[in-house]
């Protein structure tokens, strides 16, 4: 029986660069998720009789917030809900279902790389038909209906079963619980070559794949030892648990340090990988070789027509602003456009809807390709191996060569995390007040060329985003990035991104942070961090 409930409206329900994410404690509060929910109902249109996906990384308050959504649907006019055994679905993995349902939509429930658990993050997402995160004017029309939002409607009934497979029902809508990986599985099957990664295996081929305890641990499982043949054992930390262990489940060379020590030491497998919370995000190091996620953007750009899926060719190329421009000078060399969007997944929809672009990639470890709408964590893995087994090369070789052929784009990334919110703010309007008087300046050997607060113009809506983050360029190409994060949930965090050109081959093997230190240094007193987060170092460099 439907029942609609008065609601009062939190004003903190504002979705970030990836949706709404908050700590638990918060979406715990009564009524909290359900405002959420209808809000985002309430900006829908058609929608009565259509098929939804619902799914999530698994973490802490999954299954309360789906049953939640469940009753929510059902109460909302929805035909259909399709939901991962047991709640589970990776973010690719609901893209793709969201796709081959031709669904009405889907909504992810995952705080991605944070941490999980009672006390960790949480976090609603909603995706539109095309299998992507909803455009900033959807989740523009959500924030402002959250405001205001008076009532919600639910049916009121028993939680449903989400752990056997089969179809049960709320009134007249039914609910599918279906196996998490299948669906994704075959669409790999499409994109790389199975039998050639199998080959590679089966020759001796060797890696590790670190699923840190979060949901790609059945796909791992499924698709690299038991379709592929990896070695038993080739997955670490394969079983999804609720607060990933007590870790941060982000495959970076802070939290998967282990892995890069790995890669680094006598007898390390070919391939070492990971993938982070909601299993959209990749790490990729070789044997003795980490690979920046900027420079396997460009990398996979350069092989993808290697692979069955993208025998075609690549059509164009997307990167977000502050990734590196290692993939333009593909893009360039290829003949292809090359795009430059807003931080996050959801600026990349219409090119690929489009047919503008084929691979997409971001900085923070992330890369996909026009086979789902959203960034795909397994997927990096799985062409990196048919590339590694088209070119029966190490990962090394490959990297080294794509420099020599393109040069080395020099890059990383400083985070100071969870500072205080005002001095964040400051130091961000006073790089900003600052940016008329910065052309021109000399820093040493460092000439500003240019300097802006980077706004994106979208070629296919005709939309416009402003202030996605300050830019400092230099005249040799170089360039330093500052912008605050749109995924924490606690303060403040400031991201600075630092990159440089290095075109001279005997040149390109020096230590990133050496290779980078002059524009280290200037980056710290050109928007006097230290002054404005009270901090010396950065938390996190990557
Ligand atoms: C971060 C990354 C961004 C990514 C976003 C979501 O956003 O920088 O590139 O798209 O996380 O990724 P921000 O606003 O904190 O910089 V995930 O894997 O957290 O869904
Ligand atoms: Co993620």
């Amino acid at each position: 029986m439907t029942t609609t409930i008065a609601t009062t409206p939190f004003q903190d329900q504002r979705p970030g660069t990836s949706g709404l994410r908050k700590k638990v404690p918060v979406f715990q509060q009564k009524n909290y998720v359900e405002n959420f929910v209808q809000s985002i109902f309430d900006c829908l249109d058609g929608h009565e009789g259509a098929t939804l996906v619902v799914g999530g990384d698994g973490r802490y308050y999954n299954r309360e917030a789906i049953q939640i959504i469940l009753k929510m649907a059902a109460a909302n006019g929805f035909g259909r809900v399709v939901v991962g055994k047991g709640g589970v679905l990776s973010t690719p993995a609901v893209s793709a279902l969201i796709r081959s349902l031709k669904a009405y939509g889907g909504i992810v429930l995952s705080a991605s790389h944070n941490p999980g658990g009672p006390h960790g993050d949480f976090g609603v997402k909603y995706n539109v038909g095309n299998g992507g995160p909803a455009p900033e004017k959807v989740t523009d029309a959500i924030y402002a209906r959250s405001r205001e939002i008076t009532q919600y409607r639910i049916v009121a009934t028993g939680d449903v079963d989400l752990d056997h497979i089969g179809v049960t029902r709320i009134g007249a809508m039914a609910i599918e619980i279906v196996d998490s990986v299948a669906n994704y599985q075959s669409l790999m099957e499409t994109l790389v070559d199975f039998d050639r990664i199998r080959a590679a295996f089966r020759a001796g081929f060797t890696m590790k794949f670190d699923a840190m305890s979060a949901v790609t641990g059945p796909y791992a499982h499924a698709i690299l030892e038991r379709a592929l043949g990896a070695a038993p054992g080739t997955v670490l930390n394969g079983e999804p648990l609720p607060d990933f262990g007590g870790h941060h489940p982000d495959p970076n060379l802070v939290h998967a340090k282990h892995l890069y020590d790995l890669a680094m030491s006598a007898g390390a497998p070919d391939l070492c990988a990971a993938s982070d919370g909601d299993g959209d995000r990749n790490l990729i190091i070789g044997r003795n070789r980490f690979v920046t996620p900027s420079d396997s953007l460009a990398i996979l750009a350069a092989n993808a027509h290697l692979a069955p899926g993208y025998r075609g060719g690549v059509k164009g190329v997307a990167r977000s602003m502050p990734t590196s421009g290692a993939a333009d000078r593909v893009a360039a060399k290829m003949g292809v456009a090359l795009f430059e969007t807003p931080t996050g997944w959801k600026f990349f929809g219409n090119l690929l809807d489009a047919g503008l672009v084929t691979i997409c990639g971001e900085e923070s470890a992330g890369t996909g390709s026009d086979h789902v709408r959203e960034k795909d964590g397994l997927w990096a893995v799985l062409l990196w191996l048919d590339i590694l087994a088209a070119r029966r090369q190490s990962v090394d070789h490959i990297v080294r060569e794509h420099w020599a052929t393109y040069g080395r784009n020099y890059y990383s990334r400083h985070d100071y995390e969870e500072v205080e919110s005002d001095g964040a703010n400051a130091l961000i309007k006073r790089l900003r007040d600052s940016l008329p008087t910065l052309k021109g300046k000399r820093f040493g050997a460092l000439e500003v060329s240019g300097a802006d607060d980077f706004a994106y113009h979208d070629p296919v809506d005709g939309s416009d985003s402003g202030q996605q983050g300050v830019r400092v360029m230099f005249a040799d190409g170089s360039r330093i990035v500052y912008r605050l994060s749109g995924t924490g949930t606690a303060g403040a965090t400031l991201r600075v991104y630092i990159e440089r050109y290095e075109p001279d081959t005997a040149r390109q093997d020096i230590e990133t942070q050496s290779a980078l230190s002059d524009l280290i240094s200037l980056a710290g007193s050109l928007a006097d961090i230290a002054h404005y987060t009270g901090r010396a170092t950065p938390s996190v460099i990557t």
